[in-house]
């Protein structure tokens, strides 16, 4: 006893002065991040071969990992065990008492792990492996449990599944993060969905159960889950369908199981029979295997944006249900991150603490993005008010890792996660040697682009950002030099991150998996590289140098249009990648327009090249069948654009609308020149701007020439409709029609 607390005192006065010493140069960045770390000198070098006592005892997929990395032989002593081993009975007062606790202890000669369980001990053997990553292994104290239950991944999105190879990588990677928990839910794996009843036929039932071992290996408990909701007749044959297809997983070794109801509407969202249907199987399934840990539920009400489109007894329906069923939650919404006025709305109402369904990363709604950005957003005292925290990943396996890593870091010991830092570190991990051109490609895939869930992450490519903030469109304005060269460095440095990636490719799988992305950013980087050299060439009044560099830039923003990710025989998703949607691509496409519009009143060379606008940017008068379009309550609120007989000569701009080409969007947007409101996709003045901002995605039109005038059409989110004139304005309709616009001097 007194030497331990003798010892005790000679590391924290070691911890003292080391911190002042060289000797902290070896900390390690644990991740996640511990709940108790103190760092005292170095103990030892990173040792060849180490010498075990405990093993006999101890959890043997701990001293597996422990020997994945180190061989047994005559070296550094490492004592294992769980409480109550033999082994680890002297320190067995400092091992905390929290399932999946570990004390973990680095001396000069000699380590101790020492886990509350078995999982405890395999996840001090991750924390030491970390420490013993350095060439100068440092004494450390680590006193770890997790803070949230349940950590882990929903693969549940919709698209190209995840492959068995994937899903083995994976298992690893959540044991070295900690995460415990992967619920199986890919849509479209036909044995999950479509297919329910049907039993995996011999070949596939042997990939699962390999699968299913080797999330075991790694404490990952594999979660199978079905989900019949689309068909399910509620009556005894489907009922009994269902626990024949789980006694077959148990059969293949399965021991946590879970029913999915989501996305299924009507007659199919009932709660009564979701409660009644799951209490069956509880009775008939789980209650006769008492080695099942875990019965999940994903309701078909799961977020609270959706209440009104059910039952609105739905909540409490299912809220009688047996209380050992976790209830899935994705949050205020479908894709929403997860805070603590979320988790006080849903908790009362199904009558425990819902079980998180984290929609982030998922790109299944918006699949031409990665999201490689900190992972941000949710509360961390929500998550002592769950029963679980799942997040939902791409179907780009690999990439997702970044994201995972940081959902481990946040839910192990959520109030000392920092986005920042944890991303830092996620980058650092997962390309090592490269870090930085990694970072720099993240960087720009961030935005999600507009979705209809309209999540959208602001923080792409801040140095690209600050160069914009700072300069404001130099394309537009008079010449900096100083501007061109900083966006030409940006734009470099982006092109050469990309390039070294591409390099490292063929060898990494994560590159190899996303490359198309990493083309595309790689093009980008070079565009606009090229678009800084029109811009100088326009200066200089170089209109030879101009349009070569205006048409290799063309080139390539056509030759990245046609990349494609997951374009083959039978893919269920295709990609077109966009990379840098946020601030890079918007800034290129209206810096280009703005230049090449200028060079077209400037100078003659070629000016064949560019792309002809059906029309020009600028103000004009709008007129159908004698009438002029006006605004006669302009500056009031709401009310539509109306034809009026005579011209207004009053406030001539009433009649003057403003039409303006968007090139990030290729549609044209229709502006009254009187007060700036704009015409929306109803042909109708948005009632406020602050309940519904202008939003390109609805509110711009495509414009097309006609025989004596144009059309105008909707686009992006808004349809396919025309907009015609009708008795009063402007009205989507089936059929085009032709309205005159005629230029204001
Ligand atoms: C689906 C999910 C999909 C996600 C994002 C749940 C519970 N279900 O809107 O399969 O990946 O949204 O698109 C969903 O989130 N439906």
């Amino acid at each position: 006893m007194i030497s331990r607390t003798l010892l005790k005192s000679a590391l924290a006065a070691a911890i003292i002065t080391g911190a002042a010493t060289a000797a902290t140069a070896q900390q390690t960045a644990i991740s996640p991040t511990p709940q108790r770390i103190a760092w005292g000198q170095k103990a030892f070098d990173r040792p060849q071969h180490i010498s075990l006592k405990g093993a006999e005892t101890a959890d043997a997929d701990a001293v597996a990992a422990l020997l994945s990395q180190f061989a047994k032989g005559k070296g550094v002593k490492v004592v294992i065990g769980e409480r109550g081993d033999k082994a680890v009975r002297a320190v067995a007062d400092s091992i905390p008492d929290h399932p999946q606790g570990y004390y973990l202890r680095v001396r000069p000669g000699e380590v101790i792990i020492a886990g509350n369980d078995p999982t405890g001990t395999y996840y001090g053997v991750q924390t030491f492996l970390q420490v013993a990553s350095q060439p100068e292994v440092m004494s450390v104290d680590v006193t770890d449990w997790p803070s949230t239950p349940f950590r882990g991944v929903v693969e549940g999105f919709y698209g190209n599944a995840w492959s068995f190879d994937d899903r083995v990588d994976q298992f690893a990677f959540y044991g070295s993060n900690k995460l415990d928990t992967y619920i199986y839910g890919p849509k479209d794996d036909p044995y999950h969905r479509a297919k329910w009843r049907e039993l995996y036929p011999a070949e596939e039932a042997a990939r699962m159960k390999a699968l299913n071992d080797e999330a075991r290996r790694h404490k990952v408990r594999f979660v199978w889950g079905i989900h019949p909701a689309g068909d399910h007749q509620w009556n005894d044959a489907d009922n009994e369908a269902t626990v024949r297809k789980f006694e077959q997983m148990y059969d293949l070794g399965f021991r946590n199981f879970s029913i999915f109801f989501d996305d299924v509407f009507g007659k199919q969202a009932d709660g009564k029979l979701h409660a009644q249907y799951m209490d069956y199987v509880k009775r008939h399934f789980i209650d006769r295997h008492p080695d099942i840990e875990l019965f999940i539920m994903c309701p078909s009400l799961y977020n609270k944006a959706w209440k009104g489109s059910f039952q609105p007894s739905y909540l409490a329906d299912i809220s009688v249900m047996d209380p050992s069923i976790k209830v899935m939650w994705t949050g205020n919404s479908v894709v929403d991150m997860i805070d603590v006025a979320d988790m006080e709305w849903i908790n009362p109402q199904i009558g425990r603490e819902a079980f998180i369904w984290l929609n982030y990363p998922v790109t299944d709604y918006c699949i031409n993005h990665l999201l490689m950005g900190p992972f941000t957003g949710n509360e961390p005292e929500a998550t002592a008010m769950v029963s679980g925290f799942t997040a939902n990943p791409m179907e780009y396996a690999r990439a997702s890792k970044l994201s995972l890593f940081s959902n481990a870091d946040f839910l192990w010991n959520p109030s000392a996660y920092d986005p920042q830092k944890s991303w830092l570190l996620a980058t650092g991990r997962l390309q090592p040697g490269r870090a930085d051109a990694f970072r720099k490609f993240c960087l720009y895939n961030v935005d999600l682009g507009q979705n209809t869930h309209r999540l959208r992450r602001l923080n792409e490519s801040p140095e690209l950002k600050a160069l914009i903030d700072a300069y404001e469109h130099p394309m537009s304005r008079a010449y900096l030099p100083e501007a061109a060269e900083a966006f030409a460095a940006e734009f470099a440095a982006l092109g050469a991150a990309a390039t070294t990636l591409l390099e490292a490719a063929p060898t990494d799988s994560m590159l190899t998996e996303i490359r198309p992305w990493i083309e595309v950013a790689r093009m980008l980087g070079r565009r606009g590289v090229l678009a800084t050299e029109m811009y100088n060439a326009l200066f200089k009044a170089d209109s030879v140098s101009f349009v070569r560099h205006y048409l290799d830039y063309a080139s390539l923003t056509d030759s990245a249009s046609k990349i494609a990710s997951r374009d083959f025989p039978g893919s269920v998703k295709v990609a077109y990648p966009m990379v840098g949607s946020l601030y890079a691509e918007p800034l290129l496409r209206r810096g280009v327009s703005i230049m090449t519009d200028e060079y077209r009143h400037r100078f003659g060379y070629r000016t064949d090249v560019f792309p002809q606008l059906a029309l020009e940017n600028g103000s004009y008068r709008l007129r159908h069948d004698g009438k002029w379009l006006g605004n006669p309550d302009a500056g009031s609120t709401g009310g539509r654009p109306v034809w009026q007989t005579a011209e207004d000569d009053v406030n001539p701009d009433r009649q003057i609308w403003r039409v303006t080409y968007d090139p990030a969007t290729g549609r044209y947007s229709l502006v009254n020149a009187k007060d700036g409101r704009y015409v929306n996709e109803r042909g109708a003045f948005t009632v406020s701007d602050t309940s519904n901002p202008f939003d390109a995605e609805w509110h711009t039109f495509v414009i097309e020439r006609a025989d004596n005038g144009f059309t105008l059409r909707q686009g992006g989110n808004a349809g396919k409709k025309y907009l015609a004139p009708d008795s009063d304005g402007l009205a989507p309709a089936e059929a085009p029609a032709t309205i005159e616009f005629i230029p204001v001097k």
